[in-house]
C-alpha cells in the first residue's frame, strides 16, 4: 500500500499526486500539514518537509526522489523520457522549477496572498508581492519562455518537467497571478495545455474545494 503524506495544496505534494494517478496506481494521502507535522514525522521525513512517501513500509521523501522512485519500480518512463538527453532536459526543469520558480512563486506569493489570509488569519503583506512580481518573477518567466515548446510538451509527451513546471504556475493563479500572454505568448498556451489535461484537471477541482475555506 502507498501513502502519500502531505496536502495536495503544495505544488510538491500534487506533482507526487499527478504522477501515481498517470501510473494508475492506487494510494491513500495522509494530509500532513509540514507546519504542524505529527510526532515522528521526521522519521519518515528528515527535512520536516512535504511529500513524503510510503510504499509497504519503505519511506522516502523530496518529489523528485519519490517520482524518480515511482518511475523505476511502477513506470516504463511514463513520468520520465527514456531518451537520455530529453530524460536529462526534464530533470534539469525539474530542478530548475522546484528551486528557481518556486522561489518568486512561494513564499512571496502564494504564502503570502494564500496561506497568510485563508489558513494562518494574518495579513498578506503586499509590498512583498507586488515587489516580487515586479522583479523576481519577470526573469524567471522569461527563461521558461525560451525552454516550453509551442505544442505538446517539454519532453514531447508529458512528462514530471512539466507537473514541475505547471503545479507551481497554478498556484500563481490561485494567488490572482496571471501570466501575461503577450509578453510570454509560449508559456500561457503551454500552461493551457497543461490544465487541461484529464490529470491535472482533476487537482483543480479539489483545489477549488479547499479554497473555498
Ligand atoms: N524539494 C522538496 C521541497 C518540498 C517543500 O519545500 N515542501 C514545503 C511545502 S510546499 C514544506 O514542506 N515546507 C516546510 C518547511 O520548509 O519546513 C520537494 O521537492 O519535495
Amino acid at each position: 500500500m502507498i501513502t502519500v503524506y502531505g496536502v495536495q495544496l503544495s505544488p510538491f505534494v500534487r506533482k507526487v499526486l499527478i504522477s501515481l494517478d498517470m501510473l494508475e496506481l492506487d494510494y491513500t494521502v495522509n494530509p500532513v500539514s509540514p507546519m504542524d507535522p505529527p510526532e515522528g514525522f521526521k522519521k519518515i521525513s528528515p527535512l520536516g518537509k512535504v511529500p513524503a512517501l510510503e510504499d509497504d513500509g519503505f519511506a522516502i521523501a523530496d518529489s523528485t526522489v519519490i517520482c524518480q522512485y515511482l518511475n523505476e519500480k511502477y513506470g516504463k518512463n511514463q513520468l520520465y523520457p527514456a531518451d537520455i538527453k530529453a530524460r536529462t532536459k526534464a530533470w534539469w526543469l525539474e530542478e530548475y522549477a522546484d528551486t528557481k520558480l518556486a522561489e518568486v512563486v512561494g513564499m512571496p506569493l502564494f504564502f503570502e496572498r494564500i496561506v497568510k489570509p485563508t489558513f494562518l488569519k494574518q495579513d498578506t503583506n503586499e509590498q512583498i508581492v507586488e515587489d516580487n512580481i515586479k522583479h523576481n518573477i519577470p526573469p524567471v518567466l522569461d527563461y521558461l519562455e525560451s525552454v516550453v515548446p509551442e505544442t505538446a510538451f517539454v519532453c514531447g509527451a508529458l512528462s514530471v518537467a512539466d507537473l514541475s513546471i505547471a503545479c507551481l504556475m497554478i498556484n500563481a493563479a490561485y494567488a490572482d497571478y496571471e501570466v501575461d500572454s503577450k509578453r510570454w505568448p509560449t508559456l500561457s498556451s503551454y500552461l493551457a495545455r497543461i490544465y487541461q489535461q484529464a490529470v491535472f484537471r482533476k487537482y483543480i477541482e479539489s483545489d477549488k474545494q479547499i479554497l473555498r475555506v
